[in-house]
């Protein structure tokens, strides 16, 4: 069988986890309309009988400013050095030249496939002129056109992948679906509904860590702790009277019991932990390692 790894990268808001979903057919990486919304290396392992494809998801590429964003960055550097394939994810309504000088600067090693998505956003012209711009360039080896929102033709798409990976072993079971824990996804689905709910600065000074997961009978019973940086900060996912926290459980749960397949009882708790960003102690706690 072909069995390779295929890294998803790009700048912030292409659509790389939107994407990964799409091909796993599973809501595995969180999404949103905000930049720097991934923050981990997720694998989502795709098995047939022809094929084991491990793909990965990654932050968006950015300068770090603080030491979050750094382990981010690192989470990319090493899905460089093992990739078989990268997609470049490319917004085609963003710059085509920033995208290009940022593809240069990954210096890459393997082959790549340049994704060129929300195709959606553009007429059939200016979809021609971004796919004329990206091939040739010394990185590329194919261009392809895809809206990773309105549905990607997955065959087609896989098809296009395999032609650069090579045959091997699968390293995963079968069954096999990412190597990160529930306890992570169940964390990210909380942070998804920050991203959504709180405007700008509140999610980037935020992370959520589960502290407890108890089958309970019929009932999943999971406690998990929302770390912020202020007591300001702290004041805002309450809300007044603790309507926003109680907006945000609601929320996070439907989604967590669709991903557990279970009901799920969701107790939410806000702690201040100041300058966790920038503390290798806390980021190592918080499963940024
Ligand atoms: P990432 O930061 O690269 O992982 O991007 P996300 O997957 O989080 O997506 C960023 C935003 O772009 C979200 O609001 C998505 O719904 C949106 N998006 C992703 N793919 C498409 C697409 O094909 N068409 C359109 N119109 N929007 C998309
Ligand atoms: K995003
Ligand atoms: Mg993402």
């Amino acid at each position: 069988m072909k069995v390779g790894f295929v890294n998803i990268f790009g700048k912030p808001n292409a659509g790389k986890s939107t994407l990964m979903n799409a091909l796993l057919g599973e809501k595995l990486a969180i999404v949103s309309s905000k930049v720097q919304t991934t923050r981990h290396r997720i694998k989502g392992i795709l098995t047939t009988s022809d094929y084991q494809l491990v793909f990965s998801d990654t932050p968006g590429i950015i300068d770090p400013k603080y030491k979050l964003q750094e382990k981010m960055m690192a989470s990319v550097k090493s899905a460089l050095e093992d990739a078989d394939v990268a997609l470049l994810l490319v917004d085609v309504k963003d710059s085509w030249q920033e995208n290009e000088d940022l593809f240069t600067s990954l210096r890459l090693k393997v082959p790549a496939m340049v994704v060129l998505n929300k195709l959606d956003l553009v007429d059939t012209a200016k979809l021609e002129e971004a796919k004329t711009f990206f091939e040739g360039k010394p990185y590329c080896k194919k261009v392809v056109t895809i809206s990773a929102l309105s549905g990607v033709n997955k065959k087609t798409f896989i098809n296009h992948i395999l032609e650069f990976v090579p045959v091997g072993e699968p390293f995963f079971e079968e069954d096999q679906l990412t190597d990160l824990s529930t306890r992570f996804f169940v964390a990210e689905l909380v942070r998804e509904k920050i991203f959504d709910l709180f405007s700008e600065e509140i999610p980037y000074h935020t992370t959520v860590v589960v502290t407890a997961f108890e089958q309970k009978q019929s009932l999943i019973k999971i406690s998990a702790d929302i770390i912020v940086q202020r007591e300001t900060q702290k004041g805002i996912l309450l809300g007044t009277k603790g309507e926003m926290i109680k907006k945000l459980g609601t929320l996070a749960r439907v989604d967590i019991e669709k991903f557990v397949d279970s009901k799920v009882f969701l107790e939410l708790f806000v702690k201040v932990r100041p300058k966790w960003r920038d503390s290798d102690l806390f980021l190592k706690e918080y499963g940024y390692n």
